[in-house]
């Protein structure tokens, strides 16, 4: 696949990152975006040797900042072939009565409108070519509301149906677009939700978690799949995990 060229947002960490290395063994060029520099320039070094890496820093939420990275991409990155919106998480768990507005900003600024950000400055050169995947990497929050999940589920519902949305439109110019829910993965979520709290290192305690690469592996085989084969829609979970609410712990 030396010939395809991938942009992944959230390449700094867990899913994002497991599907950048994921991608590097296939020799798949890789864009890879955050905001933590420092983090895309080890991981550029880390897979150089496989494959061509370009960096993008930029923060989704800026709207200007987003467009003008990724049209500044040089010549042999600038045709996006993948494009994967994995940039997101979860701030805070409350009862929609003691939400923070802060955080629901972040929610929809990231999980929301980041996405479409991103898919606006590359979908109209998948157009144009009348080809290119697109996964949004929604969530099990995406088809489920769990308790205190208010925001954050609605942000990843509405990822699916944006999803949902976007394969309709760009169906006529054989786009394929594809949404990845996953439950409970083992990354920096959790860190992220609770902002460092330590409540956040018992979240995966007691179980088998899905791991990032788990996810990675997904999203290669679902951009791997023959030209007429589109993965539209996928929900997994850890084997112990049997929905938002229910999982098996062993304690
Ligand atoms: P991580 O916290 O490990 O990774 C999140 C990534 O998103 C980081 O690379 C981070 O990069 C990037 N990101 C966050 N905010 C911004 C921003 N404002 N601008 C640009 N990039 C940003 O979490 P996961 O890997 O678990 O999450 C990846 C996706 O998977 C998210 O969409 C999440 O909602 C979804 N998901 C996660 C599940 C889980 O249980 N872990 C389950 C279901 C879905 P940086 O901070 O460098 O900008
Ligand atoms: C992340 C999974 O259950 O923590 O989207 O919301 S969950």
């Amino acid at each position: 696949m030396s010939n395809t060229t991938a942009l992944i947002t959230g390449a700094t960490s867990g899913i994002g990152k497991a599907t950048a290395i994921e991608f590097a063994k296939y020799g798949i060029n890789l864009i890879l975006c955050g905001r933590r520099q420092e983090r895309l320039d080890q991981l550029k070094k880390e897979l150089s040797p496989q494959t061509n890496i370009h960096t993008l820093t930029f923060d989704v939420r800026d709207k200007t900042g987003t467009t003008k990275a990724i049209q500044s991409l040089p010549k042999p990155f600038s045709a996006i072939d993948i494009l994967i919106n994995n940039a997101g998480n979860a701030h805070g768990l409350d009862p929609i009565q003691n939400g923070d507005l802060d955080d629901w900003d972040a929610m929809m600024d990231i999980n929301v409108k980041g996405l479409l950000y991103v898919s606006k400055a590359v979908i109209p050169q998948m157009v144009e070519r009348k080809s290119g995947h697109i996964i949004n990497i929604g969530s099990s929050a995406g088809k489920e509301v769990y308790p205190k999940g208010n925001v954050y589920c609605g942000s990843k519902h509405a990822v699916l149906a944006i999803t949902e949305g976007m394969r309709i439109d760009l169906n006529p110019f054989g786009i394929k677009v594809s949404a990845i829910n996953p439950g409970l993965v083992e990354t920096e979520f959790s860190k992220v939700r609770f902002k460092g709290d330590a409540i956040a290192d018992s979240v995966y305690k007691g179980f088998k978690a899905l791991q990032a690469e788990d996810i990675a592996d997904i999203i290669y085989f679902t951009i791997s799949r023959p030209a007429h084969v589109n993965i539209a829609d996928l929900l997994v979970f850890p084997t112990a995990q049997a929905n938002s609410t229910t999982v098996k712990k062993e304690l």
